[in-house]
């Protein structure tokens, strides 16, 4: 039984009755944060299979390790069903992580000094995007574009200046906090123009990608990297997607460039992933994510509520709190009390430190997942109001919380 952890349970009582807690809470809170989601519990079992015994450091039937057939069958599975999925030339399935899929798409492409325009992380776009503190900004010379100031909206003919003065080697569209559609066509333009070469990191989107409810950037992009659990709804991990071309390159920066030992069982958890994205289910699931969340984003504005671009294209709103007299660390401290779970991050052109913010971002993926409808997603727009402009007792929003969560269970499943 999957949610047994009954061995757990005799090896490791700590662990154990953490495990159990953090089941509840799952059950229990409504979770809006925009890059998590609830796996079936076949990718589940997937996560925790055999085939994290096995060493398998290669690429199927080229290994440097015996005994890879029954590997071997899973990964070449998870590999054709990303192509059937995306329409990619080549796929990679090995990443541990987006920001290791997207430091190998930098091994594959540049070398330490090279040029990249990217978007701001104060303005939507990612740590692992040219950031100051991380490997990417410190090995590579970033560059970023933002958003238009009155918009908020990328504005595509200042990423085509930014790039004609910057003359970047690689340019990278995707972001981990933009609520509007991504125009990667415009983007392919605007590399063309320069002779860059284009990457998109499409880890929020990549399921509504799957779903064909977002552009897609595989027929534009050289490179497109995603993780695969957000609204993806897979195992913690990512993928790398590029053309025939680049296909050695990619395959080299992952192993042996960046990592050794792909995660086997990830990949099996991966596989069936794919194959449940390319249900139908999936396709009206990645429907639901849009329809909430636009339902939620004009509930909010019906409720006074500032929304950066001023509403969603996509599973993700940014709530500007600064009409509010809130920071986004004490409104998430305030949702977290009643049991909502969301995170607070910077807006653009953010007064605040990282830490403290003037904004908040809320998704959809999740609460879809459990099967909340529009009137959900509405009760709940109206539930964050309630907390954050202090309109009713905490402990009564806390009630109707867990009236709301115990409808619709996740999993289903008793803890102790
Ligand atoms: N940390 C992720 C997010 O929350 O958007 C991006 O990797």
């Amino acid at each position: 039984m999957i949610f047994d952890y009954q061995n757990i349970k005799k090896v490791d009582r700590e662990v154990y009755d953490a495990l159990n807690k953090e089941l509840k809470r799952q059950e229990e809170n409504i979770e809006l944060i925009a890059s998590e989601n609830y796996v079936s519990k076949a990718v589940l079992e997937a996560s925790g299979c055999i085939s994290t015994n096995k060493y398998a450091e290669g690429l199927p039937h080229k290994r440097y390790y015996g005994g890879c057939h029954n590997i071997d069958i899973i990964e070449d599975l998870a590999i054709k069903r990303v192509k059937e999925i995306f329409g990619c030339e080549h796929a990679n399935v090995q990443p541990h992580s987006g920001s290791n899929a997207n430091l190998a798409a930098f091994l594959a492409v540049l070398k330490p000094g090279d040029k990249v325009l990217s978007m701001d992380l104060s303005q939507g776009g990612h740590l692992s995007h040219g950031s100051k503190v991380n490997i990417s900004g410190k090995w590579f010379e970033f560059h970023h574009y933002g958003l238009d100031a009155e918009t908020e909206r990328i504005d595509y003919d200042n990423v085509l200046e930014i790039a004609k003065k910057v003359n970047p080697k690689l340019i990278i569209c995707g972001a981990s906090a933009y609520p509007r559609e991504i125009d990667f066509k415009k983007f392919r333009e605007i590399a063309d123009e320069v002779n860059a070469i284009l990457m998109a990191d499409i880890a929020h989107i990549a399921g509504l990608v799957a779903a064909n409810v977002h552009m897609s950037p595989v027929k534009y992009c050289d490179i497109v990297t995603t993780t695969t659990h957000k609204t993806l709804r897979g195992p913690r991990g990512a993928i790398i997607m590029c053309k025939e071309k680049l296909k050695k390159d990619i395959d080299k920066a992952v192993f042996p460039g960046l990592q050794g030992g792909p995660l086997e069982h990830i990949i099996a958890a991966k596989a069936i992933c794919f194959k449940e994205a390319l249900s139908d289910d999936f396709k009206a699931y990645a429907k639901n994510i849009i329809k909430n969340a636009k339902v939620m984003a004009d509930t909010l504005k019906k409720e006074g509520f500032k929304l950066v671009t001023d509403g969603t294209d996509n599973h993700l709103i940014l709530i500007d709190l600064t009409n509010m007299n809130l920071t986004g660390k004490e409104a998430e401290k305030l949702l977290d009390e009643v049991k909502i779970t969301t995170n607070k991050n910077t807006i653009p052109n953010e007064k605040l430190s990282p830490m403290i913010t003037s904004g908040l971002r809320i998704g959809t993926a999740a609460i879809t997942t459990r099967h909340m409808k529009e009137e959900q997603a509405k009760q709940i727009a109206l539930l964050i109001s309630d907390t954050l402009q202090k309109k009713r007792d905490k402990e009564d929003i806390k009630r109707d919380v867990l009236k709301l969560t115990e409808k619709f269970p996740v999993y289903g499943v008793d803890h102790e």
